[in-house]
């Protein structure tokens, strides 16, 4: 299907929040991430089609009324962009939480019936260009045909209105717990597959190094797919003055695919460490976590929050990691 017209060209995103911004638990639309490697297509709604085929006994093309004909789903989920597939590994803090409403993918493949040969789904959007030189022709993701039957959603909603044209419309899919890239936009195609798709968005690009518990290259990789747990600390503005000898609500945002089971934080830039309180993990959104602080010496302080996932995995305290503890400078006066 192609776009009405392509505009702007080229990779177009919006400058994220910083996470001192992040205090909304529901991130409004206008604050929300955007990233659009080859350019923001347009589409007529009417004019939307998405295939279905590859290993499937009934390929099947649905049109935008055909969606109505499903159940409608609403999930809220932490939406987090992986970062520059260039610096791939580079920290960043990308993210917003977002209601997204539209239907379950399991049910309209349920329909196309899949062979018991196909592992993997390949999704494509109605835009291509380049990207670092290389052609994408369309932009194409993959991933684990099991994780469809958990939640992955066609969406056509992001916090209650039709999605605008730089997040997606008229559909769109949704990985919850995985990073956004996996979330293609304009979707117009699913494809199911025994292998992973050999496109750059797949197997040139958004692979990270595999390391050993020294940080050493295993040479091996893994897909950039599931969530790695992740903190950030929303209460506290880098640079900001914060009275000694008085309690402070020192609070951020905790997020894993799978949930957060325990957040830390230390206020003397990782020397030693205190337990702080975090919600339990509702469905796929981003947890709050807080802990009373009184400030004792005065002068400059680091504050770090490290988040630990429910199966256990800590993030790193440093390092080039994508999701490298988020550090707050704050003047004690
Ligand atoms: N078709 C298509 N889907 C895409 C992209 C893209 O460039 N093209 N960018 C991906 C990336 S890297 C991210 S982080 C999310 C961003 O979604 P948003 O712009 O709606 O926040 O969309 C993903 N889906
Ligand atoms: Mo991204």
């Amino acid at each position: 299907m192609q776009p009405v017209s392509v505009n702007p060209t080229g990779t177009y995103r919006r400058i994220p929040l910083a996470p001192h911004q992040m205090r909304d638990r529901l991130t409004r639309t206008e604050d929300a991430i955007v990233l659009c490697h080859v350019g923001l297509p347009h589409l007529a709604r009417d004019d939307w089609s998405l295939t279905i085929d590859g290993l499937v006994q009934h390929p099947m093309t649905l049109h935008f009324d055909d969606l109505r004909r499903y159940q409608n789903c609403e999930i809220t989920s932490v939406h987090q962009c992986a970062g520059n597939p260039m610096q791939s590994l580079e920290p960043t803090q990308r993210l917003c939480n977002i209601r997204w409403s539209g239907i379950r993918l399991e049910d309209v493949l349920t329909k196309s019936k899949p062979e018991p040969e196909a592992r993997y789904l390949w999704s494509s959007g109605a835009d291509y260009g380049l990207f670092g030189g290389v052609a994408i022709e369309p932009y194409t993701k993959d991933l684990p045909l099991e994780r469809v039957r958990e939640d992955v959603l066609i969406v056509t909603k992001m916090n209650g209105v039709p999605l605008k044209p730089e997040h997606g419309f008229p559909a769109r899919l949704v990985v919850p717990g995985f990073y956004g890239t996996n979330s293609v936009k304009w979707l117009t195609r699913i494809t199911l597959a025994s292998t992973r798709a050999d496109s750059p968005m797949t197997t040139r690009w958004y692979n990270d190094p595999v390391l050993d518990s020294s940080g050493n290259d295993t040479g091996e990789t893994v897909p950039v797919w599931a969530i790695a747990p992740q903190s950030i600390i929303a209460s506290l503005e880098p640079g900001s003055r914060i009275r000694a000898g008085i309690a402070h609500e020192v609070w951020g945002w905790a997020w894993a695919d799978g949930g957060v089971s325990d957040v830390t934080l230390s206020f003397d830039a990782g020397a030693t460490w205190s337990a702080a309180e975090i919600e339990a993990p509702r469905g796929r959104e981003w947890q709050r976590f807080s802990l009373q602080w009184t400030p004792g010496g005065l002068g400059f302080t680091n504050v770090v929050s490290l988040a630990a996932s429910r199966e256990g995995v800590r993030q790193p305290l440093s390092g080039q990691r994508r999701n490298a503890a988020y550090r707050v400078v704050v003047q004690v006066i």
